[in-house]
């Protein structure tokens, strides 16, 4: 764990300035599927209704990050800052060509032109987000009507919520239609145990629903001691274990809100052996999943 302080870039830290080469070579055609781009404001401007600005991290830096990593691929999913207003996601989208895929924030009156707009310009999901110091709260029956809509072009729905909120959120997530990617294994709290009831409960409802995903990302947010994140590995072994064939893993770059330390994405990325500990498990998790998922045409 850094211990040193370290500068603050708008409302958080600096991201890494210099993250290592990993030492884990990336499968080929492996995805970074849970990354983000900000800005620039100049250009797009950050919504109005946001909770937190963020510095400008645009898509050339995330394009370099990629390639220094060793990615081949991004799904850029739209981050709160810029609220409803794709344009930052989708102008990023556009420029990577096949190399990306994004996953918007839509209101309730979005018309089938739009979603078919947004389809063009790569995008093949919506994100519905329940955290509440992130956003202001969106009645379930709202998002439910928004995946009707995107059903017939065939996208997926990512959800976003903490542990806590996971059982008053059960029934909405078995009526979603379609493919349910819930980010960061629904923020389980490291300190209870893989045992507990309440990630038993998110365990239980993924064996319940084969048409729940999540993603086994953000180590840097749910642990409690710090790099190198070993609180949180048991946590992320019991799911890939499981259930191999619905997992995805994303750096989560420029890694908002991090108030704490900021994480070297090169070690991110040495970390994943660690999670899926077989070369079969790396290739579902890296290339083969996200893949079907968001490239399927
Ligand atoms: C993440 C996590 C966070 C922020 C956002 O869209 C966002 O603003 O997703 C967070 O603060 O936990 O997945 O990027």
């Amino acid at each position: 764990m850094n211990t040193q302080p370290q500068p603050m870039d708008a409302d958080w830290l600096v991201v890494h300035p210099n993250p290592k080469k990993p030492d884990y070579v990336l499968p080929k055609g492996a995805v970074d599927a849970h990354c983000h781009v900000f800005g620039p404001s100049a250009e797009f401007p950050y919504a109005p209704e946001r909770k937190y600005t963020p510095g400008d991290q645009g898509k050339d830096k995330l394009f370099a990050l990629r390639d220094y990593l060793g990615f081949e691929r991004n799904v850029i999913v739209q981050a709160t800052c810029h609220g409803k207003d794709n344009r930052a996601m989708v102008d990023a989208c556009i420029a990577a060509g096949d190399k990306a895929r994004g996953v918007a924030s839509v209101g309730k009156d979005i018309t089938r032109e739009e979603l078919k707009a947004l389809h063009e310009g790569g995008v093949r999901g919506v994100r519905f987000n329940f955290v509440k110091r992130l956003v202001d709260a969106t009645p379930p029956e709202v998002f439910l009507g928004i995946a009707d809509k995107i059903q017939e072009f065939g996208w997926s729905t990512v959800v976003y919520f903490e542990a806590q909120d996971l059982e008053s959120l059960e029934p909405f997530l078995n009526t979603l239609p379609g493919i349910i990617v819930v980010d960061h294994m629904g923020r389980p709290d490291v300190t209870k145990g893989v045992d507990h009831p309440d990630f038993q409960r998110f365990i239980n409802l993924m064996a319940q629903n084969e048409r729940i995903w999540t993603k086994v990302t953000c180590p840097e947010r749910l642990t409690k001691q710090g790099e190198p994140y070993d609180d949180v590995v048991p946590y992320y072994q019991a799911i890939v274990d499981r259930f191999e064939d619905r997992v995805l893993w994303g750096t989560d770059w420029p890694h908002p809100n991090m108030k704490s330390h900021m994480p070297d994405d090169g070690l991110l990325v040495d970390y994943i052996p660690r999670i899926a500990r077989t070369e079969a498990q790396r290739q579902k998790l890296l290339v083969d999943n996200p893949m079907r998922l968001y490239w399927a045409d």
